[in-house]
């Protein structure tokens, strides 16, 4: 894991204290496997109990101090079955200090009924998406009756939700929310730009920063990721705004251009490294559980 970044630091002979030059460390969230992608097709894709917690260990060395998490069947689909959930975030609580964050998104075939039941395997946080989108040749239906279901349950059981925000209309969802049912649990609002979704938002700097320049008052951390060829653009862009950083495979399969990513710590650790080149290092996983209010539930 990436060191304290709040006390000071040698860079190039120079001694940098990060609070004196105002920067803030870098939340680096993971999303390993995501809902889309063939197992078939993609072997490295960790979908089994034992490869995410591999995949978790892996990237929580590399830098990552969130995991967001789809789970898969006996037969690599994805599910959104509430002991296979439960077991995968009590695994990773377990084995390693990551803040478990549940998709509520699920795949765009599970049903809305469905994807509130997340909330019974007990995350840390979960993804709430602020409305309905394009998503490739299909439609990710979030209406807001769900959307308030969804937040208000997760303000009872303690949950910190990460509102995800694929469309610029997305952000004036949002405030709505707050203006309905008040803040989350733990007080904090934190957001993730999901961009180049094909069809939504797209994943260019433009975009990201008018979405930013929407934020309500509220919102106390951001963070954005880039779909396939987006990803380099926008995390150079989320650095250089303030903002923190999701990778992973479930957004992004290639490293380089005909270069498949083999692991997904291969992008935490690119991450992490373009993170301390912009003097804004990967953020240790106690200081991600402050920054978003989550409830501590680890064994003691
Ligand atoms: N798989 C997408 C349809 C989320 O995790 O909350 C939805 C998604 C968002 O991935
Ligand atoms: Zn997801």
């Amino acid at each position: 894991m990436a060191g304290d970044p709040s006390g000071p630091r040698t860079v190039n002979s120079r001694r940098i204290d990060w609070h004196d030059v105002g920067m803030t460390a870098t939340l680096i969230t993971v999303a390993p496997t995501g809902a889309e992608h063939d197992k078939a097709d993609l072997p490295q894709l960790p979908t089994t109990l034992e490869e995410l917690v591999e995949t978790a260990r892996r990237c929580e060395a590399a830098g990552a101090a969130m995991i967001h998490l789809h789970i898969r069947d006996a037969e690599h689909r994805p599910t959104l079955d509430t002991g296979r959930l439960s077991a995968a975030v009590e695994a990773i609580r377990s084995e390693t200090d990551l803040i478990v964050q549940l998709s509520t998104g699920g795949s765009v075939h599970d049903p809305l009924e469905t994807r509130l039941t997340v909330l019974d395997a007990e995350p840390d946080s979960c993804s709430l998406t602020c409305g309905t989108t394009n998503f490739g040749d299909d439609v990710f239906l979030n209406p807001m009756g769900f959307m308030s279901d969804l937040y208000v349950q997760a303000q009872e059981r303690e949950v910190v939700p990460e509102f995800e925000l694929f469309e610029l209309g997305h952000v004036a969802a949002l405030a709505r929310l707050i203006e309905r049912h008040g803040l989350p649990f733990g007080g904090k609002v934190h957001v993730d730009f999901v961009t180049g979704v094909p069809g939504a938002m797209p994943g260019t700097t433009a975009a990201l920063l008018a979405g930013v320049a929407m934020l309500p008052p509220e919102v106390t951390s951001w963070s954005a990721t880039g779909i396939g060829r987006t990803h380099l653009p926008i995390m150079a862009a989320a650095l250089s705004a303030g903002g923190h950083l999701r990778v992973g495979m479930e957004d992004n399969i290639m490293y380089a251009r005909g270069q498949q990513v083999q692991h997904n710590d291969e992008l935490v650790a690119r991450a992490a490294e373009f993170a301390a080149l912009m003097q804004r290092p990967a953020m240790s996983t106690s200081e991600a559980r402050e920054l978003l209010g989550i409830k501590d539930r680890r064994a003691r």
